[in-house]
């Protein structure tokens, strides 16, 4: 059965193969669950596909062990084939609503969006959780669209009615303002995936939003 979104603010690290560096893909995601990450996304651009079923479910199993929901990107047969507990599409992905008639009852499915009309045009679709970003400068992805800023986070907060994740650039710093700007979620890569101690990294981005209070 898959799980729902935490509730309100959360954290969403986002295992990016590209920044793992030597480390292996279940150990991150067992130390992000151990440091308290209720949901985290595999995300593995570029992979071959075998490589990228393999990996996506060796971050499900560990996902599962510790507790936390795992979201793939960009992979609805991959998600489908492991039974994750979510899919994450871009804006190039799959449509939504195809994708919806494709997963069982109960599964997350997220989009990504950039600007206003898109997030506009995800709010109508039948998705759990819209994101909005990059809402600060990342050098986590390659040709990133341009930074939106909490201001755009503010006037989506006003237009999604459901989950509103924001992402892009989001440290310990400014964490809390993107939450104070209404997000619900706060996805990061570089902000986990760029400290050697995971899990107390993961904690300190939990302290800085102001999860499970
Ligand atoms: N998507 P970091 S920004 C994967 O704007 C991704 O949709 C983005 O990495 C978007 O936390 C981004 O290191 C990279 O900035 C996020």
């Amino acid at each position: 059965m898959a799980r729902p979104l935490p509730p309100r603010p959360f954290l969403y690290p986002i295992v990016d193969v590209a920044a793992l560096g030597e480390r292996a893909v279940g150990s991150v995601v067992a130390a992000l669950a151990a440091g308290g990450a209720k949901v985290v996304q595999f995300r593995g651009k570029g992979l071959p596909d075998r490589r990228f079923l393999e990996l996506a479910a060796e971050a499900l199993s560990a996902a599962r062990a510790g507790g936390a929901a795992l979201v793939v990107n960009d992979r609805p047969d991959v998600a489908l084939i492991l039974g994750a507990d979510g899919v994450h599409l871009g804006q190039d992905d799959l449509d939504p609503r195809a994708v919806r008639t494709l997963l069982p009852a109960g599964t997350l499915l997220g989009i990504s969006t950039h600007d206003l009309e898109q997030l506009g045009r995800a709010a109508g679709e039948p998705v759990d959780y819209v994101a909005i970003g990059p809402v600060f400068p990342t050098r986590s992805k390659a040709a990133p669209d341009p930074v939106v800023g909490l201001a755009t986070v503010r006037k989506a907060r006003a237009v999604a009615e459901g989950c509103l994740v924001a992402i892009g650039g989001i440290t310990e710093e400014n964490a809390r303002s993107v939450v104070d700007a209404g997000a619900d979620g706060v996805a990061v890569i570089s902000a986990v995936l760029g400290h050697e101690d995971l899990s107390a990294a993961v904690r300190r981005l939990d302290v800085a939003i102001g999860a499970g209070r």
